[in-house]
């Protein structure tokens, strides 16, 4: 198998669940970590359980490590002193441990909410600068520029993906743009974990869909090509032939009703 240990972060979570059993022929050994309970190991698991804001465990986390996929995190907006902890902190420590430890390799779980400001009339790649819609964005952008600062610093290389919406099905019409597929995600992984030299890449997250936000040319060197497409969904969310209202941010923003989500709207 081409790695030794594999450590997935957020393993109890949505996308977590969904990895736990795709990632194992990649490696000898997953390790399978999340604040939240796991269940007993399966074959061929290790389970830690731990917060990543905790250093000392985050640490010792790391031993015996040689690639990460890091999902672990609060997913959504929330009150910055819970995204300070879990995702700015915690990606942190991971990124201390990982340089520590002799890593060579991550995949961090970034999102569109880094670049959620951007309209959907328009389409932008790598190099546009980042637009994040939330705080949760914002700490996005952190673990972005982190991953940039030990890699131009250490040579420890990470592809950050910009997930758009990966669950079974789009919940929205913009879902159909942002929609990936679970195959699609674990194809996106396998392409930043195999290919030989990946150095700091940001590759966005997304199924062959139709309409597109994202021009993925500058990921190229991955090889990544998605099979699925959210053309099979469409009928779900049939235009309504009403224009939305001009302050409809859902409509607007490629961040969709992000936007308007968190503590600070009372929701
Ligand atoms: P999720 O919320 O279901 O899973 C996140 C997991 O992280 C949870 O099991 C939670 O217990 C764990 N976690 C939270 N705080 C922690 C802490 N302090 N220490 C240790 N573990 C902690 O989210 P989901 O959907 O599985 O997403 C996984 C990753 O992918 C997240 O980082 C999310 O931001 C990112 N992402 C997901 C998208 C999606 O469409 N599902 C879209 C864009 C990004
Ligand atoms: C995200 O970053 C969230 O983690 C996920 O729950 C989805 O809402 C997704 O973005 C999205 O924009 O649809």
């Amino acid at each position: 198998k081409p790695f030794k240990r594999i450590l997935l972060t957020g393993a109890a979570g949505g996308l977590g669940k969904v990895l736990r059993d795709r990632i194992k022929p990649w490696a000898d050994v997953v390790r399978l970590s999340d604040l939240a309970d796991l269940g007993e190991a399966r074959e061929g698991e290790e389970i830690v359980q731990c917060d990543l804001a905790d250093k000392a465990a985050v640490m010792k986390m790391m031993e015996g490590v040689d690639a990460v996929l890091h999902f672990g995190g609060i997913s959504v907006e929330a009150p910055f002193d819970a995204i300070l902890s879990a995702n700015i902190v915690g990606t942190a420590n991971l990124y201390e441990a990982v340089h520590k430890h002799g890593v060579r390799r991550v995949v961090f779980a970034s999102s569109n909410h880094a670049i959620g400001f951007y309209k959907q009339t328009e389409v932008i790649d790598a190099d546009d600068p980042v637009r994040p819609d939330t705080m949760y964005g914002v700490s996005k952008c952190f673990g972005e520029n982190l991953s940039r600062y030990y890699f131009d610093r250490f040579g420890i290389e990470t592809v950050c993906i910009r997930i758009g919406s990966s669950f079974p099905e789009p919940q929205s019409a913009r879902m159909l743009v942002t929609y990936l597929s679970y195959d699609d995600l674990v194809e996106s992984l396998r392409c930043s974990l195999m290919t030989a030299k990946v150095g700091h890449t940001i590759l966005f997250g997304m199924s062959d869909n139709p309409a597109k936000w994202w021009d993925n040319r500058k990921a190229g060197h991955l090889g990544f090509v998605a099979t699925d497409s959210s053309t099979k969904f469409s009928g779900m969310f049939p235009p309504s032939g009403t224009y939305p209202a001009a302050d409809d941010v859902g409509a607007t923003y490629q961040g969709g009703p992000f936007i308007l989500s968190g503590p600070q709207f009372g929701r």
